[in-house]
């Protein structure tokens, strides 16, 4: 069982992404939980302020350190985090290995910024990894939050109804994932590969494997000059 909390100023963003598809199931199976907890909550004063302007001025606000600090000690009273998740586009590019790392830990806590970020004191005290999904800049970590749960979710064991399933994804043996077909075998003219129709398992892999090299070469030659 894996448990998530998330500590963000706009709970309603995370409100859809772990209600459908696998991430229901999950959660239904109770393989994962996820809590989102609004930041509010441990507001300094009554106009619920969590955010303060910049010292030495600039455009932007910044999360303050006391409703963070207060936020992530009395959740730790409950739960002993494996890892402080800090999402921030300066932090560590996600990629397949950091999601199967994190999908072997039991509990972890992640913070979404907003705004210009968080103080920096809180990521010095309390912030044990920092989480980017990508070289461009979002309006705050919650989407991006969704997106490193939503990777770490569907590999935690008995997620997916083929446990064997996260193993033929793309990136896992940094080679992309092959062309897939359904019904009909014949669409307007545009016929399935004859090889799928044959019922040859052992050919079906080969076939598989040469097309995932295929695609790889043409579309992330990158992936090929990897470790
Ligand atoms: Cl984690 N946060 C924000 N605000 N923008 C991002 C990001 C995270 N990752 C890529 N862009």
């Amino acid at each position: 069982m894996m448990t998530i909390d998330i500590i963000t100023v706009v709970p309603d963003l995370l409100e859809g992404p772990f209600s459908h598809s696998i991430m229901k199931r999950a959660q239904d199976k109770g393989l994962l939980t996820v809590r989102t907890h609004n930041l509010r909550k441990w507001a300094i004063n009554k106009h619920a302020q969590v955010d303060d302007y910049p010292f030495g001025g600039g455009a932007g606000m910044v999360l303050m350190c006391e409703p963070l600090a207060n936020a992530i000690e009395e959740l730790q009273i409950n739960t002993s985090y494996d890892a402080i998740i800090y999402m921030t586009p300066d932090g560590k590019t996600f990629d397949q290995p950091m999601a199967n790392q994190l999908s072997m830990l039991q509990n972890l806590l992640i913070i979404c910024g907003h705004y210009k970020g968080i103080d920096q004191r809180i990521r010095d005290q309390y912030i044990t990894m920092e989480i980017s999904i990508g070289d461009y800049v979002l309006s705050g970590g919650e989407l991006a939050a969704a997106v490193v749960v939503d990777a770490i979710g569907r590999l935690i064991p008995g997620v997916l109804s083929d446990e064997t399933s996260a193993l033929t994804d793309s990136f896992q043996d940094n080679l992309l994932a092959p062309p897939v077909y359904t019904r009909p075998a014949d669409f307007r003219g545009m016929k399935v590969p004859e090889i799928l129709l044959q019922g040859d398992p052992k050919k079906v892999e080969d076939w598989r494997f040469e097309q995932s090299v295929e695609r790889t070469k043409t579309r992330r030659p990158d992936l090929f000059k990897e470790d």
